[in-house]
């Protein structure tokens, strides 16, 4: 098959011409159709908005054949479902994913250019569902494009925030917020399904009873009563024939509150029931900020949480009329702790609503339900605190209290008399205050666990979970993340793809080991100047949209070094800020000074409410201010911070990268999936062995990687011995004279009290070792700017790493998850 396609004969030319004008013909007719019978509009009138959309229904009639063939599997008891509950998918724009997944991205440009239409105009006019804050919740929305991708059936169970992560603006060099309208012009990838909607209990009181059998039976009696309504979008696999569901929530209110409004002090009442339920799903809280206390971040967990459960039970009872068998109908995944309600949730299901014995309750739950921990950071773990649990969850308060009863029972028959085992291990946290932690409840509920990266998941076994390690080893599996190569290679670097694929064939989108092909290639004079060529036009558009947003004009020639991630001080985005500091210093010490010209481009979101992180990016556009506008500069040095970081602008930014700066202290970032990204398109990267990095610079191989700082054991170690950050500062010159700058006011017009608390915190704490990995980090950039010159060198470096990225795919992933822990095969093909 494979030749025939290489080498076409005339007649199949023909025959493909043919199909391609048809496709073309179709489309067309289709966008016309759409933008009159569902925009309602006269071409004369059509906005972009209403071409942009009549686009996006032409293309999702086109996903429907495959959607509906996989919504009837859903039916098919043979076939096991991956259920993905996740309190985030940050999806990204829709259009041209599925473009690409369906093969139709030229049909569609030919069909709108006929049209007078520019399908790039249309693709910018996509207002991105931001349904989450970063990794965490891009990895379930890479994961989903895997699934289908593999043809595994799946469902993503979400919450349909109606706004997603804040839009970030940039005044006066801070962070301001914006809320995100996304579903503003509308969304035409969604389809809302009334008649699929459950009832959520929230609050009250428990009663017990006996039933008709005699038996002692709980009645849950609660104080409000949301409905999740569900609002179901295709995720297209990349030409699997195969598109998986992503089911988001929606919370409105119950009707029976409505009726009830037959008063004036009744009607006001229920209008507030209302907005009370209404505003569950309203807003994504943003992470990094203290979670005690938010009660309505518990709502949406629980919202989501029980109508996805619901969902299941539904669906699993019209294949089977009972729920015996439940964990053969689904495997579901918690994406972290957030769905973690759902070990309580499933067990309240099964025994108050069916009526189920508890031991046998508690096999299937376990049974069902499998763990990802995605952080090892004390403050991130959630913890509710019991008074707030028991005031919205009563019922489940009583069923975890169970469980942990149980699940310590079992601790101190095998581990008798160690009362501080119990403690450490138990559910609730009885130090001080007392609380539910939810990491231990999903571990003791699920049958595995698992970390995101080698490095993170044996931390996780010495650290935040030992004692569960210690006495269930069995459940512990690594599952390195992974990305996939479709929006992240194929959609967002067009240009590589060509080379790529001329080379060595598209095998490599789906099976991207295949990247091993262009190693032959690595020396290839013509080779290498057509990677240059790529990723210097690559760099010219990231150029121009830098220039419209910011004013700021960056020369594609110079080295382009990236950091773009969320704001946190673990992400050490100041460390980077020392080392442009540190080479401004140089230049003006020698202005003649030989510095390798480059662009430092910064991206990402603080959270809100976390001060430290809103300060660094105050820092990163103050210091860039005074270094851009220098003359002794020269514009070899560069400062940009590119607002609103997310999915869409990053699909321009890893293309265009030479540089990939993954800086965290090592032992605090679980993977990391844009250290991947930026590899993937052949960045070279600068980093610290911590989360995948120590992954990646095995595969890519530690030459053609820049690797510095000290490693987690070293951190541990520095930390335990008293680490004294002065020591550091008193001995390293370049070091303090950068800090002191800082302080001085040189970045502040001389107000020497505007970054004064992260300078105190850098001298007097420096939790994340900023000062340690300094003089290692300005070493290891110096080789960088050296290699740099070396244009054909750092090229075979490039190439190297793209072609040996291929572990690194998210289909990787999804295999692993689906052979280790969720027993789920693919649909056979059609
Ligand atoms: C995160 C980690 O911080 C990242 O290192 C990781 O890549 C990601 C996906 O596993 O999960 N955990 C988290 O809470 N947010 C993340 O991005």
């Amino acid at each position: 098959q494979k030749s025939v396609a290489a080498v076409p004969s005339p007649a199949d030319e023909g025959r493909e011409e043919f199909r391609r004008g048809s496709a073309v013909d179709a489309l067309t007719r289709a966008i016309l159709d759409h933008l009159y019978f569902t925009q309602a509009r006269p071409l004369t009138l059509a906005t972009r908005n209403d071409w942009y959309m009549a686009l996006a229904y032409a293309v999702r009639d086109r996903m429907l054949d495959d959607w509906l063939k996989s919504l009837s599997h859903l039916r098919n008891r043979e076939l096991k479902i991956v259920s993905y509950l996740s309190a985030e998918f940050l999806m990204g724009p829709h259009l041209g994913n599925n473009l690409v997944n369906l093969g139709i991205m030229e049909p569609a440009r030919e069909a709108l250019a006929a049209l007078g239409q520019d399908l790039d105009e249309l693709l910018r006019q996509e207002e991105e569902p931001g349904l989450g804050n970063g990794g965490l919740g891009r990895l379930a929305a890479c994961y989903l494009d895997s699934l289908a991708t593999l043809r595994v059936p799946a469902i993503g169970y979400g919450i349909r925030y109606e706004f997603g992560i804040f839009d970030q603006e940039i005044r006066d060099g801070w962070q301001a917020e914006k809320t995100d309208k996304w579903l503003r012009l509308g969304n035409p990838w969604e389809i809302c399904r009334p008649e699929i909607t459950y009832e959520v209990k929230v609050g009250g009181h428990t009663e017990r009873f006996t039933d008709e059998k005699g038996c002692v039976r709980v009645r849950w009696v609660p104080n409000k009563v949301v409905k999740g309504v569900a609002y179901d979008t295709p995720v297209a696999g990349y030409r699997s024939g195969v598109t998986d569901l992503l089911r988001l929530w929606k919370s409105e209110a119950v009707e029976s509150f409505d009726f009830q409004a037959f008063n004036v002090g009744d009607y006001y009442r229920a209008v507030e029931a209302k907005i009370f339920s209404e505003t569950i799903s309203k807003v994504l809280y943003p992470n990094d900020e203290p979670e005690i206390g938010k009660a309505l971040r518990l709502g949406q967990q629980y919202f989501f949480v029980s109508c996805s459960l619901q969902d299941m039970v539904r669906i699993h009872l019209l294949r089977e009329n009972s729920l015996d068998t439940f964990a053969a109908s689904f495997a579901v995944q918690l994406n972290d702790t957030h769905p973690s309600i759902a070990v309580a949730e499933l067990m309240r299901l099964l025994v108050d609503e069916h009526q189920f014995e508890w031991d046998a309750a508690w096999q299937i739950t376990r049974a069902t339900l499998a763990y990802t921990n995605h952080t090892l950071l004390p403050e991130a773990l959630e913890k509710w605190p019991l008074p707030l649990f028991a005031s919205i969850l009563p019922r489940h308060l009583e069923i975890i209290y169970e469980i942990n009863r149980r699940f310590l029972d079992e601790v101190r028959l095998v581990h008798q008399g160690d009362d501080q085992l119990a403690a450490r291990l138990s559910i609730i946290d009885e130090n001080g205050e007392r609380y539910v932690r939810m990491a231990h409840l999903a571990s003791v509920g699920s049958h595995a666990i698992n970390g995101v990266a080698a490095l993170h998941t044996e931390l996780l076994k010495q650290t935040v979970l030992k004692d569960f390690y210690e006495i269930h080893p069995e459940l512990f599996r690594n599952v390195t993340n992974g990305v996939t190569p479709r929006r992240w290679m194929v959609l967002s670097n067009p240009g590589l793809t060509r080379l790529i694929t001329e080379r060595i064939g598209d095998g490599w989108v789906t099976n991207p080991d295949e990247l091993r092909g262009l190693e032959p290639f690595v020396a290839d004079q013509t080779f290498q100047s057509a990677w240059q060529k790529v990723k210097r036009e690559n760099k010219s558009v990231l150029a121009g949209v830098i220039k419209a947003r910011t004013g700021i004009v960056v020369d594609p020639a110079s080295l382009f070094d990236v950091l773009v991630k969320r704001i946190h001080e673990y992400k050490r985005q100041h460390l980077k800020v020392l080392h442009i500091i540190t080479l401004y210093n140089r230049i003006k010490h020698d202005p003649q000074a030989d510095v390798t010209p480059r662009t430092f481009i910064f991206g990402g979101k603080a959270a809100p409410g976390y001060f430290m992180a809103k300060l660094i990016i105050k820092l990163v556009n103050s210091m860039g201010e005074v270094v851009n506008s220098d003359p002794d500069v020269a514009d070899r040095l560069k400062v940009v911070f590119f607002p609103d970081f997310n999915v869409t602008n990053g699909q321009m930014v890893y293309p265009a990268a030479d540089l990939s700066e993954q800086i965290s202290t090592a032992g605090k970032e679980a993977s990391g999936t844009g250290n991947m990204k930026f590899s993937l398109n052949g960045a070279l990267t600068i980093g610290t062995l911590d989360g995948a990095n120590v992954e990646i610079r095995e595969e890519v191989g530690a030459e053609n990687f820049f690797l510095f700082g000290l490693t987690a054991a070293e951190v541990s170690d520095l930390k335990s011995g008293g680490y004294d950050p002065r020591k550091w500062y008193g001995e390293k010159t370049e070091l303090r004279e950068a800090i002191d700058q800082i302080a001085g006011g040189l970045f502040s017009h001389g107000d020497r009290g505007l970054f004064q608390p992260l300078v105190e915190h850098l001298l007097n704490r420096d939790d994340y070792l900023l000062l340690a990995d300094y003089q290692a980090y300005i070493d290891c950039q110096d080789r960088v700017s050296a290699a740099f010159r070396d244009r054909k060198r750092w090229t075979e470096m490039s190439i190297l790493n793209v072609a040996r990225m291929g572990k690194f795919s998210s289909d990787r992933a999804i295999r692993e998850y689906c052979s280790d822990i969720w027993q789920a095969s693919p649909l056979p093909q059609d």
